[in-house]
């Protein structure tokens, strides 16, 4: 198994990240040259003529009624790796990645595939702003009013045929535009995939904005997945193919650290992950930020981050402490 320089969650005890993971992201930022000047704007990308405008907007009646993460936090503490591995790195560099043209390639076990341009992937779907929780592997979590659609609807303009079992996203690959992916953190592009049930169960998202406005570059434009029951990092973003398979996809995080990080990745506070407990999270509600909130008051997290309702059935036969 290949190894990867850097992993999230060098985590000695519970959540506190180690200096040794400080070090590492310096270096990281001084070798790729992103720490300095590099301010970015607070919003690049609202501008794209593909998306739509967000007017009008359906509101989910299903939404979370928590406590919002405001805005100015839940685009400014990112993970987006191939914009710097800090939290404030991806605003930072926003400004790199330039989305505009956009287009997605959709392959395999389908009828249709096919090299569609962002407005013929947005076109037929009406937008919905769905408040979510989502909850990181690293035990922080937020509520987001995302604005998009059903990831099942999509998937269906294309016809999979019986042989796809599952669904594979890949981000796209530009060491230019996304200049983290100089450096080998992670097995690039990112991919992630989803078995084919939970790829067209309906809290399956995809995201184009989030507070009314078009997806910033850091939180993934111009579209992403938002998994809500899922790990954070099973939401990728900036995605440019899509393709349906007949076994199970390698994932980046999967290939980086098995052991820590399954293909499932159902957030689960029963199963820890090797290195911390699983059980609590420090909701992102704009009260505390960065290092200061390390230390602040932790919640109970919810089996399928609280969306069991909804999607336990899916995983009545599995083991889920084995398919974690
Ligand atoms: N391409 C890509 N997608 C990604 C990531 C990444 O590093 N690269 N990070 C993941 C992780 S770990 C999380 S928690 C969420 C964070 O989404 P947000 O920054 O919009 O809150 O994005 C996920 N999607
Ligand atoms: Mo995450």
């Amino acid at each position: 198994m290949k190894k990867y320089l850097y992993r999230p969650g060098k985590i000695k005890s519970s959540e506190i990240t180690p200096e040794e993971v400080f070090v590492k992201r310096r270096e990281f930022l001084a070798a790729a040259g992103l720490a300095i000047g590099a301010t970015g704007s607070v919003f690049p990308t609202i501008a794209n003529a593909a998306v739509p405008d967000f007017g009008e907007i359906a509101k989910w009646p299903k939404s979370t009624v928590e406590k919002q993460t405001p805005w100015d936090q839940a685009t400014s503490y990112n993970n987006f790796y191939e914009l710097g591995t800090d939290k404030g790195d991806p605003k930072k560099n926003a400004r790199r990645l330039i989305t505009e043209p956009w287009s997605v390639e959709i392959d395999g076990e389908c009828n249709k595939p096919g090299t569609y341009t962002l407005e013929d992937i947005l076109k037929p779907h009406a937008l919905e702003e769905r408040v979510y929780r989502l909850r990181c592997v690293e035990a922080w979590s937020m509520v987001i009013p995302w604005v998009g659609f059903s990831l099942g609807d999509l998937l269906k303009r294309f016809e999979p045929t019986g042989n796809a079992k599952y669904v594979r996203f890949e981000t796209l690959l530009d060491k230019t535009r996304l200049p983290g992916q100089q450096y080998p953190v992670l097995k690039w592009p990112y991919t992630e995939g989803l078995r084919m049930d939970e790829a067209m169960h309906p809290l399956s998202l995809i995201a184009v904005g989030l507070y009314g406005k078009a997806l910033p570059n850091q939180n993934g434009a111009p579209l992403r997945l938002v998994v809500p029951w899922k790990y954070g990092f099973k939401s990728i973003k900036s995605i440019v193919k899509i393709s349906f398979v007949e076994s199970q996809p390698d994932t980046s995080w999967n290939l980086s650290a098995p052991r820590e990080y399954g293909f499932y990745s159902n957030v689960n506070p029963t199963v820890s992950h090797p290195r911390w407990s699983q059980a609590k999270e420090r909701r992102l509600d704009g009260d505390s930020k960065g290092l200061a909130a390390l230390f602040s008051d932790k919640q109970e997290t919810l089996m399928f981050n609280g969306y069991g309702a909804e999607v336990a059935a899916l995983y009545t036969d599995m083991d889920l402490s084995k398919n974690f």
